[in-house]
């Protein structure tokens, strides 16, 4: 058996050649980008999340790498829905991996009509529902309002034929949870994603006395090493509160170990960002490496043998 086999997975009941794929918005906004996720070895990929139109995004710059993760205001650069679905078209029949189609209306009426333009489209297999944009000034993360949430996905769910996922945003309060699990519950979700950046942190450059970034005051998503605690926490929740749902676990990935630890708290499958934004794909070859020398040192052949099996501390 190759030592890559123990990084298989499934999802949704698509079997996965390997547990890891990147994150919506690190390189998969053009097709130059896609395609060479397409020769990676990752099991799935996602889209940038689109609009029906075009979209230029907000003014640079509105990405930072800062010490130990990331902060940005992209603001849904995006090249319109169509040409996601013409990448997917064009990939239908040739590639081993699975593709998933981002979607983030501005609205719901543009959430609906991308909806239906995507539930006409073969190709498409999985659509991930990104409740949880920071970024946009004046909109509000959908997957902070349980009832627009609820009403969204029931639309949703009755007009669209496609397995639909959601990516939710952090939560950070027991009720909360509780909240969204329940609104959750109610469809047959194909993933949840846990979590997109912690919206509106600042990063200050205390040497210029400025923001690091420009739109939105220097407000932005924070990702990376930050948000592991807060990205295991949602993971664990949901993974114990949607019993039977697979969960794809996102935040502060750097590290075998830490797909590791997503994998502990319930993830089926991670998504990567800032770590793919800073070190490009090799990142996936070496964190993949990383986790089969922790699973072979403790005796794993299969994620599924320690998949949400964490233990509380005895004393
Ligand atoms: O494009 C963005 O500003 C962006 C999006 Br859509 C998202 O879902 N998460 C994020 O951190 N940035």
């Amino acid at each position: 058996m190759s030592f890559k086999n123990l990084l298989k997975t499934s999802l949704f009941g698509f079997p996965l050649e390997s547990c890891l794929m990147n994150a919506s918005g690190v390189h998969c906004t053009t097709e130059t980008e896609l395609n060479i996720l397409l020769d990676t070895n990752i099991g799935a990929l996602v889209t940038k999340s689109c609009t029906l139109e075009f979209r230029e995004g907000n003014p640079l710059p509105r990405y930072a790498d800062i010490p130990k993760g990331s902060i940005n205001s992209m603001g849904l650069p995006n090249n319109g829905l169509r040409y996601y679905l013409n990448f997917l078209e064009e990939n239908e029949l040739n590639n081993n991996k699975l593709s998933v189609l981002s979607i983030a209306g501005l609205n719901k009426n543009e959430n609906i009509e991308l909806l239906k333009l995507a539930n006409t489209c073969k190709a498409v297999r999985i659509i991930e529902l990104n409740l949880s944009c920071p970024n946009i000034a004046g909109k509000p993360q959908t997957g902070y309002d349980f009832d627009a949430s609820n009403v969204l996905l029931q639309e949703a769910f009755d007009l669209c034929q496609k397995p639909i996922a959601v990516k939710l945003p952090p939560y950070f309060d027991e009720s909360h949870f509780e909240s969204m699990a329940s609104v959750l519950k109610k469809f047959p979700l194909a993933y949840v994603c846990c979590v997109n950046s912690i919206g509106n942190a600042l990063w200050i450059d205390a040497n210029t006395n400025s923001t690091v970034i420009k739109p939105k005051s220097g407000f932005g998503g924070l990702g990376g090493m930050y948000i592991k605690p807060t990205a295991l926490a949602n993971v664990r929740k949901f993974y114990t509160l949607l019993e039977g749902v697979d969960i794809v676990g996102c935040g502060g990935i750097q590290h075998g170990l830490d797909v590791y630890e997503h994998i502990l708290c319930g993830a089926s499958v991670v998504q990567i960002g800032t770590t793919l934004w800073q070190e490009g794909i090799a990142c996936f070859e070496r964190i993949g490496n990383e986790l089969i020398e922790i699973m072979q040192q403790k005796g794993y052949t299969d994620i599924n043998q320690f998949k949400g099996k964490l233990k509380e501390i005895q004393l």
